[in-house]
């Protein structure tokens, strides 16, 4: 007689976004089919007794094989990058399908599906990046997107060959508003960081500290504000992602204390990296921590952390952008130490974001297991329309799981998964690490042994995001 599962969870401290409880975990063709207690037997038996299950992370914003203008490369492709995320515990990501300027919206979703063919392990959706909102695209190519499950989009303030200017940015965000669609923001502001660049490249600062002076808060504020006030022209959420501190936080308390729906997203390195991690002096080490916008400081960290817990944050993503120290096609484009204008902006941090969470939020007592569920699994599923699929345990959901192994080490770039010759958390000491990662009801990673089987992970078709309000 065969098993009543394939495989069973047994005695697991289950931690959702709402509670936590004893149970057992039944799953049957990749599907959580049974909670409950002295569930019947599964051909395969895991015993995870006084161990934390949490609902395997959703990774809701990483670039991944993302096309850059030559010679600079991004160090993961779908293959690697799913990779290192499934072994830190996420199981599913997000990354996204950039429309190049002149280029149609279809050919980059096109394009990006090619990247991401038989080499995910891991279960992905996409977010489009609307660069060139041609009446095309707004009218045809867009609604037609968003119909087929691409329900999100990321509209740049800032980068010149992807951002728009504010008339672009409410003819996009019309579109959200009449497809249901959620819009994400990268709030800077170009004008302000093209001047202070030019100011400090005359006076000879080129170093990569400088890039954190190149784009103060001031620029962010500014530009989070700007956003906000598009948003409440055309009556639309929004998500304003990777909020780096204090000045950018009161602007969305402030949209919020006028009832508007704003919602935000931070990210490892605004709660453990600091502008100092750029440089103290003008060594190019710094370049490894270059990200927009740059880690701030304690105070800002500190902001950052309060905003986590009292729900001002719905997503924690990596934004993992990922271009090795040491390479020609990575943060030495060429093969030189550049201007820090000419840096690639983005660090690793796919692997490290669960664990680095979990061991400073929940473990060192600053933040509840299940809100550190909440943002890094439960939110972000619920932001872009794959929740109750994925994002949460309960009967009928992907049985994505993590069971979490606790015990302190030092972190190290040689432990990680990634393409990448460094991880900017090295050195950190880390109290937990994913002990199983399960994808679908599959092992992927045991705590020692990543199980590959590129071209597992499937194509997700998004619903449209649940937390805009039904109309
Ligand atoms: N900033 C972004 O906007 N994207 C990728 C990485 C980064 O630092
Ligand atoms: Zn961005
Ligand atoms: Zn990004």
């Amino acid at each position: 007689m065969s098993a009543a599962f394939d495989l069973v969870i047994r005695n697991a401290r289950v931690a959702t976004a709402a509670d936590c409880f004893e149970s057992d975990i039944g799953i049957r063709d990749g599907v959580i089919q049974q909670l409950g207690l002295q569930l019947a037997k599964g051909d395969r038996e895991i015993d995870a007794a006084g161990r934390v299950v949490t609902p395997g992370g959703v990774d809701a914003h990483c670039h991944l094989d993302q096309p850059m203008a030559p010679p600079v490369r991004m160090a993961d492709d779908f293959e690697t990058g799913t990779r290192a995320a499934a072994c830190g515990g996420t199981t599913t990501v997000i990354p996204f399908a950039a429309q190049v300027k002149g280029q149609s919206l279809r050919a980059a979703v096109d394009d990006y599906h090619a990247r991401a063919r038989g080499k995910s392990h891991l279960d992905h959706a996409f977010h489009l990046i609307v660069s060139d909102p041609t009446p095309d695209v707004l009218e045809r190519e867009l609604p037609a997107l968003i119909r087929e499950g691409y329900t999100s989009f990321k509209i740049y303030m800032t980068y010149d060959d992807l951002k728009l200017n504010d008339g672009q940015i409410l003819d996009v965000l019309e579109v959200a508003r009449r497809h249901d669609a959620m819009a994400m923001i990268h709030a800077e502001n170009a004008d302000c960081i093209a001047w202070l660049t030019r100011r400090l490249e005359a006076a000879g600062r080129t170093a990569p500290r400088f890039h954190a002076h190149a784009r103060p808060m001031l620029v962010e504020r500014e530009a989070t504000h700007r956003a906000i006030a598009l948003a409440e022209l055309i009556d639309v959420p929004i998500l304003v992602v990777h909020v780096s501190g204090r000045e950018a936080v009161e602007q969305i308390r402030w949209a919020r204390s006028q009832g508007l729906k704003v919602f935000a997203e931070t990210c490892p390195q605004y709660l453990f990296l600091t502008a100092e991690d750029l440089g103290i002096d003008d060594s190019y080490k710094g370049a490894r921590c270059v990200c927009s916008p740059p880690p701030r400081d304690k105070q800002n960290q500190d902001v950052i952390w309060d905003g986590l817990n009292d729900g001002l944050f719905t997503v924690f993503s990596s934004d993992h952008a990922p271009f090795r120290f040491d390479a020609p096609e990575g943060k030495k484009p060429g093969g030189e130490e550049v201007a820090f204008r000419h840096i690639p902006n983005g660090i690793p941090g796919i692997e490290t974001r669960l664990p680095l969470l979990y061991s400073e939020g929940v473990l060192a007592g600053r933040m509840t297991l299940n809100r550190f569920v909440e943002l890094t699994s439960t939110g972000p599923a619920k932001a872009y329309g794959l929740h109750p699929r994925k994002g949460t345990i309960a009967v009928g959901s992907d049985a994505d799981l993590v069971v979490w192994d606790e015990r302190e080490f030092v972190l190290s770039n040689d432990m990680l998964h990634h393409a990448v010759d460094y991880t900017p958390y090295a050195g950190q000491t880390l109290r937990a690490w994913p002990g199983l990662t399960i994808a679908r009801g599959e092992v992927v990673w045991d705590g020692r042994d990543f199980h590959p089987r590129a071209g597992r992970g499937r194509l997700l078709r998004c619903d449209a995001p649940s937390l805009l309000p039904r109309r």
